[in-house]
């Protein structure tokens, strides 16, 4: 909104700039600058409807379309003591941490980000391995604590780093995404999955739901949020566990 205005009052002075020039008495409702400015108000709204057009909701659902079962894959578990202590006590000494090329890293207990603003969602999850399922996520939208993080301005990705070391190499999971979808309105940290704490199979204390991707973006157990200029530090430097793994693609939009 604050950018339309900008841009209006921007092109009206220059409306007015312009006229003045010419030597034109200009009063606000003269005929020719308000053309001017109508004419102005119409581009910004199709660039804008163009911008937007780029950025679109993945499709939400009603309660009632909430699958009975949603499968689970992938890591079941964290493995280790130290996963199933943190459980034992329901996350209570756990922080997720928002660090890297950030001006004021975070540390925010499970409490604190409950107490941010939420959104709620109920999507379709599709994993390549030819499933899908609908669940409701509660969570806080990642932008907002991209935002109160600060970033720096050689930021260009979001690293995910995750509980669960993969039996399959030895490696953590981790998974990233730029800062289009890392801003994307359905991209959460969810704390709560159809109405309950997010249960552990299914990421606790905290996964991403980053619904303009497919399922292995969607990191379970995250644990710190790393922002970072380039990939190639991480793993084998392919963006994400999977694409380590496997060779999965990197840009897994949908
Ligand atoms: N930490 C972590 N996140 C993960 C995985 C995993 O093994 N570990 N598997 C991914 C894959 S392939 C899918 S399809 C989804 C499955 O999520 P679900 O178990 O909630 O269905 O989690 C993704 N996120
Ligand atoms: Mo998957």
């Amino acid at each position: 909104m604050s950018l339309l205005w900008n841009r209006r009052s921007v092109l009206t002075a220059a409306g007015f700039g312009t006229a003045a020039l010419l030597g034109v008495e200009l009063v606000r409702n003269d005929q020719w600058s308000r053309a001017f400015v109508d004419t102005a108000e119409r581009l910004t709204l199709r660039t804008q409807r163009l911008i937007l057009a780029r950025k679109p909701l993945a499709r939400e659902f009603a309660l009632n379309d909430v699958s009975a079962h949603f499968p689970v894959n992938g890591s079941r578990v964290a493995p280790g003591d130290a996963y199933q202590r943190l459980v034992d006590n329901g996350f209570q000494d756990w922080k997720l941490r928002i660090h890297g090329l950030v001006r004021n890293p975070l540390a925010l207990s499970l409490t604190e980000l409950r107490q941010l603003g939420a959104r709620a969602q109920i999507t379709m999850h599709n994993c390549d391995e030819g499933w899908n399922a609908i669940g409701q996520w509660i969570g806080v939208p990642l932008g907002l604590l991209l935002t109160m993080a600060g970033l720096a301005p050689s930021a260009r990705y979001v690293v995910f780093h995750c509980l669960d070391k993969k039996a399959d190499d030895g490696n953590f999971y981790y998974e990233s995404i730029d800062l289009f979808d890392a801003y994307h309105p359905q991209t959460i940290l969810a704390y709560d999955m159809n109405g309950r704490p997010l249960p552990v199979e299914h990421g606790a204390p905290l996964r991403l739901r980053v619904e303009t991707q497919i399922g292995y973006k969607n990191a379970k157990f995250v644990d710190r949020v790393e922002v970072v200029d380039r990939l190639t530090s991480f793993g084998k430097g392919r963006g994400g566990w999977w694409e380590d793994f496997d060779n999965a693609v990197w840009y897994a939009g949908q």
